[in-house]
């Protein structure tokens, strides 16, 4: 796997060998009303490449990809790779602007889009300075643009993949950037075999009889290795959903496909089991051999009330977008509450001060990770790709520490770290004491200065339905959190609101907590 420029493409191991190896009539894709076998998906992938060599796209040309997950996302993503061309998967919850940024800082040519999704950022079409050609689908066309059925049915069934080598460039992912412009992460065609080799093959021990469910969806790096390259990269299947990921869908889903790996994260987790509360009889999740969360660090309570409810553990860990996935994780009969759990085999970490030297157990640091599904670099950002990726090594910009046994902590985004009194206090240990108290739902801490301009943490909170805010409340809290921990660490001030500021893929924005600007 370790690639040094052999002939590789990544859609000839994650569609047509499951092919060759008899696989053709087996299911790969459950989407609504449609069941798609690796036979059908593979022709899909075909026309899909056919159609974009057709409009003039050539090795190495990007292609964004504004999809919803369906089929088409990963017939067209593949077949972009297997033509030797680089899919661009961006976000389909964004501003229009932002889709002005990622086309013409990808200096995409060609635009695969959902109907819904480009009829929203269609007027800005003069903008957009590279892009040729606009494939729409599941709507209607205006001049110009191409539907996305007629397109691929015109072409051939047959390709032969381009002479694509191991450490070639295969797809993009965009960061999502809390601060700045997004940034354009360069993936190589390796990069999702080493990923799916060490972390899904050892850890979740996925094979050829799992279904597989998402709820995150497949534009971002979490959702893209659980829902498509993972399943395909043993022949097994995967469940697509179409509409949103909230917990009604979510359980509708898994009762109805009965998948065995599940993927979520750590806000889905919890309102799935705030929904299931409610309810007098928990919804069936007995299909379900193993839960995964990713994204934010899973608070304890979280993992025992699944747990409680479902008799299901979750494992918990901790990727990027610029390691492709997971690389420090639970696993299997051996999950640590609270902890991201340990280094998965294939990947080096270190937690090193800010001159990069490594520190003892139980201290914090900066988290660097070390493997071969790093990403290659940040596109045009050379200031940026020397701060971030340090030889063989990429700093993640996460503080964590290492106890003694070999187990992760994590104790927030460097930037997140609260410096109370002296002494660097984690959000996330306040946040999961805060979290046990009945009445609370969700919880954000940040530092803000005091009146004597000393940072201070101050929580903001969501209650459960049912509970009022209050100033008793608000004591009782306090008081709870210095029972629980180190008196200085307990919030100053708390706020009630009624959502948290979050990124699409779930994470909170304690950035935008600290500016004031909330949702
Ligand atoms: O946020 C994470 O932990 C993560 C996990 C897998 C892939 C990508 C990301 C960002």
């Amino acid at each position: 796997v370790r690639g040094i420029g052999r002939p590789y493409n990544a859609a000839t191991r994650f569609i047509d060998d499951n092919v060759d190896r008899g696989l053709g009539q087996k299911v790969a894709i459950y989407y609504h009303k449609r069941q798609i076998n690796y036979q059908d998906l593979k022709e899909m992938v075909n026309r899909a490449g056919n159609g974009l060599r057709d409009l003039g796209v050539e090795m190495e040309n990007r292609v964004l990809i504004l999809c919803h997950d369906s089929p088409e996302f990963i017939a067209s993503f593949f077949g972009a790779i297997k033509i030797g061309a680089v899919p661009v998967p961006v976000n389909t919850m964004m501003h229009p602007k932002d889709y002005e940024y990622y086309l013409n800082n990808s200096r995409a040519k060609v635009i695969i889009a959902h109907s819904d999704l480009w009829s929203k950022i269609r007027h800005l079409r003069k903008q957009f300075v590279y892009l040729h050609h606009v494939i729409v689908i599941d709507g209607l066309t205006e001049e110009g643009e191409v539907n996305y059925e007629e397109w691929s049915n015109q072409s051939s069934t047959e390709l032969s993949p381009a002479h694509t080598s191991s450490d070639d460039v295969a797809f993009w992912l965009f960061s999502s950037g809390s601060t700045g412009n997004p940034k354009g992460i360069i993936h190589l065609q390796h990069d999702m075999e080493y990923a799916y080799e060490h972390y899904a093959k050892n850890i979740l021990e996925i094979t050829q009889d799992d279904l597989t469910f998402s709820a995150s969806p497949l534009f971002f790096a979490y959702g893209l290795g659980n829902g498509a390259y993972f399943p395909l990269g043993c022949g097994g299947a995967t469940i697509l959903m179409p509409g949103r990921s909230i917990p009604e869908n979510v359980f509708q889903t898994i009762e109805k496909y009965r998948p065995t790996i599940f993927f979520g994260v750590p806000t889905l987790y919890q309102s799935m089991l705030n929904l299931d509360e409610k309810t007098d009889q928990p919804y069936d999740l007995s299909s379900v051999r193993i839960c995964v969360s990713a994204g934010e660090p899973l608070p304890p309570s979280t993992m025992k009330g699944w747990k409680q409810r479902y008799n299901l553990d979750i494992l918990d860990g901790i990727g990027s977008s610029e390691a492709t996935h997971i690389f420090i994780s639970n696993r299997m009969g051996d999950i640590k509450e609270g902890s991201t759990g340990k280094v998965v085999p294939g990947y080096e970490v270190k937690i090193a001060d800010d001159g990069g030297r490594p520190l003892p157990p139980n201290e914090v640091g900066e988290l660097f990770v070390k493997g071969d599904s790093l990403a290659h670099c940040y596109w045009n950002l050379h200031e940026e790709n020397k701060r971030r990726f340090i030889g063989e090594w990429f700093k993640t910009g996460d503080k964590y520490y290492q106890d003694e046994s070999g187990y992760f902590w994590y104790c927030g985004r460097s930037d997140d770290m609260i410096k109370a009194g002296g002494i660097w206090v984690s959000p996330i240990e306040i946040e999961n004491v805060i979290l046990q108290h009945d009445a609370i739902s969700e919880v954000a801490v940040i530092g803000i200065p005091n009146t004597e301009g000393l940072e201070k943490p101050k929580a903001f909170i969501v209650l459960k339905s049912g509970h009022e805010p209050s100033e008793e409340l608000k004591k009782e809290l306090q008081q709870f959190v210095k029972k629980n921990l180190a008196s200085y660490k307990y919030p100053r001030s708390i706020e009630f609101i009624d959502e948290l500021p979050k990124t699409a893929t779930g994470k909170i924005q304690r950035f935008k907590l600290r500016s004031g600007s909330m949702p």
